[in-house]
C-alpha cells in the first residue's frame, strides 16, 4: 500500500513499530462523525485492545447521542472527557484531514505524540508519523491494512465497523474511490461474519419520518443555476424546527441533487444549529457529479476542505453572496475542466 521505493521506512512501518511498542493510546476522528470515522474507531479501539494495549476513544459528549444510522456502535472505550493522562499516551487521530476538524485542544498541545491515519488527499499533515493514503477508499481499509500488519484477526464486530466504513465512504461501492481493493476487503470481512443485509437496513432504513420530511422541503427548494451545472437546495432554522429533524438527517439530501441530468456541483447549504465550536453561520456540502470538477478547491478557496468527489465548507456569507461565489467557483472548475479536456465544442455546456 505505502511501499517506498528508496527503502525508507514508510509511515506504514513507522506506524506499525508506534501500535507494537506504545501501551497507551487514545483515539480520536473528526467532529460530526460519519460512518467511515466510527467505524474506524472502534475497529481501531479492538484492534489495540487484541493487542492488550491501553485504549481509549474519545468524543466530545456533544455528539451523543449518535445518528440513528449509527446507533448500533458498541463504542466500548468511549470517552466523553479529555483523558487525564492524555500527554502520556499515543493520539491517533483518524479520518480526520487537518487539525481544525476536532476542537479537544487537549489532543493537540506541544510535544503531542500522534499518529495521523487518513485517507483525505488535503491532509495537512500535522501528526508525528502522518501515515496518509489517499488512494485507499476509506480511512478503514488502511485500518484493515494495518490489522494484518499487526497479525490481529478480523472478529465479526471489528469486520462490521470496517465494513460500515467502507460501505459509507463508497457509497455502497458506487463511488469512483471503488476499486478492486474494497472488493477484497469487503469479500475478507464478510468471510469474518459481517451480516451484510443487518448492516445495510441499520444505515439506510429504520428512517424517522422527521427525515423524510425534512427530504421533502429540500427537494421543494432546490434552485438550478448555468443550465443546472450547480444544482443547490437550502434548509434553514425554521425548516429543522417544523420538523422536529435533526442536523443528522440532512445526510444523503444532496445525492438527490448530484443524480440530476446536467449537474457538475450539488450542494447543500443548511443554517446551522449551534451544535459546533467552529465558526459560521450556514454548513455547506459539495458533491461532484462530473469527474472533471474537484470540489475540494472550491471548498479550499471558501475556507473548507475535503475529497475531490465531496467537500465542505462553513460560511458567513449572505444567501445571495453564497450562490454567486458558488456560481463563480463552479463556472472556474469548469472552465479548467474543458481546457484540460482540449478545446470546447460549441454548445457544451449548454447541453451538460
Ligand atoms: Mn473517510
Amino acid at each position: 500500500m505505502s511501499v517506498e521505493a528508496n527503502g525508507a521506512r514508510s509511515a506504514r512501518d513507522r506506524v506499525l513499530e508506534e501500535v507494537r511498542n506504545g501501551e497507551r493510546f487514545a483515539l480520536i476522528t473528526h467532529e460530526n462523525p460519519d460512518g467511515d470515522a466510527l467505524g474506524s474507531l472502534q475497529a481501531m479501539q479492538e484492534v489495540l485492545t487484541a493487542l492488550g494495549k491501553d485504549s481509549v476513544m474519545f468524543m466530545s459528549a456533544e455528539e451523543l447521542p449518535l445518528p440513528h444510522e449509527y446507533r448500533s456502535f458498541r463504542l466500548a472505550g468511549l470517552v466523553t472527557e479529555e483523558p487525564a493522562d492524555v500527554a502520556e499516551r499515543t493520539i491517533v487521530f483518524l479520518d480526520c484531514g487537518n487539525l481544525e476538524r476536532n476542537p479537544a485542544d487537549a489532543f493537540k498541545g506541544p510535544g503531542r505524540r500522534i499518529l495521523n491515519i487518513d485517507h483525505h488527499h488535503d491532509n495537512t499533515r500535522f501528526g508525528t508519523v502522518d501515515h496518509v493514503v489517499p488512494e485507499a477508499s476509506c480511512t478503514a481499509e488502511i485500518i484493515w491494512d494495518l490489522m494484518h500488519g499487526l497479525g490481529v484477526a478480523p472478529t465479526q464486530t471489528m469486520a462490521e465497523a470496517l465494513y460500515v466504513g467502507l460501505v459509507t465512504d463508497t457509497g455502497c461501492f458506487m463511488y469512483e474511490n471503488t476499486g478492486p481493493r474494497a472488493h477484497v476487503m469487503a469479500a475478507e470481512l464478510i468471510q469474518a461474519g459481517v451480516d451484510v443485509h443487518g448492516v445495510y437496513r441499520r444505515l439506510y432504513e429504520g428512517v424517522p419520518l422527521a427525515k423524510l420530511e425534512l427530504l421533502a422541503r429540500a427537494l421543494g427548494a432546490v434552485e438550478r443555476h448555468d443550465d443546472g451545472a450547480l444544482t443547490l437546495t437550502r434548509l434553514d432554522r425554521a425548516d429543522f424546527e417544523q420538523t422536529g429533524a435533526e442536523e443528522s438527517h440532512t445526510e444523503g439530501i444532496i445525492d438527490h441533487l448530484r443524480a440530476v441530468s446536467g449537474t457538475s456541483v450539488a450542494a447543500l447549504v443548511r443554517e446551522r444549529m449551534g451544535e459546533c465550536s467552529s465558526a459560521g453561520a450556514r454548513k455547506v456540502s459539495l458533491r461532484a457529479a462530473d469527474g472533471g470538477v474537484d470540489v475540494s478547491r472550491i471548498a479550499r478557496s471558501l475556507g473548507g476542505g475535503g475529497h475531490r468527489q465531496a467537500a465542505g465548507f462553513n460560511t458567513d456569507l449572505g444567501w445571495e453572496e453564497l450562490v454567486a461565489a458558488l456560481r463563480e467557483a463552479v463556472a472556474g472548475q469548469l472552465g479548467l475542466a474543458a481546457a484540460r479536456r482540449g478545446p470546447r465544442r460549441p454548445g457544451r455546456l449548454a447541453a451538460r
